[in-house]
């Protein structure tokens, strides 16, 4: 079992996009474990986005990322991290196939609809930010007998 830190961005919010997005991953069979819907504050945005601080897309980035709510969620699941990162398909969505969250509903790489964690360390930090442990609730769903028929 494996945590990722996932994140429907403004734009997923904007466009009525949070029960397509969640209904992938549950329908996957991912057990979420936290979720709350929130604006982020600049200085959390740039504790988000710290690794991308000297890019040039850099300010955009914390604009739109501070410019409405986002839906912040925890999902726990089998290799969770790099699922959930497959499902969301490539940054640019021009690059991102059919069938992934951002190929089916984006077509600009600044408004792509999705955040997930690139790694398991990225995932914990992420988690930190912006849950505390009090706020994950980890209860197996009672169908996981026929997502992991050995467990
Ligand atoms: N305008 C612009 N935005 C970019 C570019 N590269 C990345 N971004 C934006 O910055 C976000 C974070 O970049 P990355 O962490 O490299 O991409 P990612 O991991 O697929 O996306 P996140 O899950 O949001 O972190 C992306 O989701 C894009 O919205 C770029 O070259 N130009
Ligand atoms: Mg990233």
């Amino acid at each position: 079992m494996q945590r990722t830190f996932v994140m429907i961005k403004p734009d997923g919010v904007g466009r009525g996009l949070i029960g397509t997005v969640i209904g992938r991953l549950e329908g996957r069979g991912l057990r979420l474990v936290g979720l709350k819907l929130l604006s982020i504050s600049p200085e959390l945005a740039a504790k988000h986005y710290a690794a991308h601080q000297a890019k040039p897309f850099y300010p955009g980035l914390i604009r739109f990322i501070t410019s409405g709510p986002v839906v912040a969620m925890v999902w726990e699941g089998a290799d969770a991290v790099a699922q959930v990162r497959a499902m969301m398909g490539p940054t640019d969505p021009h690059q991102a196939p059919p069938g992934t969250i951002r190929g089916d509903f984006a077509l600009a790489i600044d408004c792509n609809v999705i955040h997930g964690s690139d790694g398991e360390a990225a995932a914990e930090s992420e988690i930190g930010l912006y849950f505390t442990p009090d706020e994950l609730v980890s209860v197996p769903r009672p169908e996981e007998s026929w997502i992991y028929p050995r467990t």
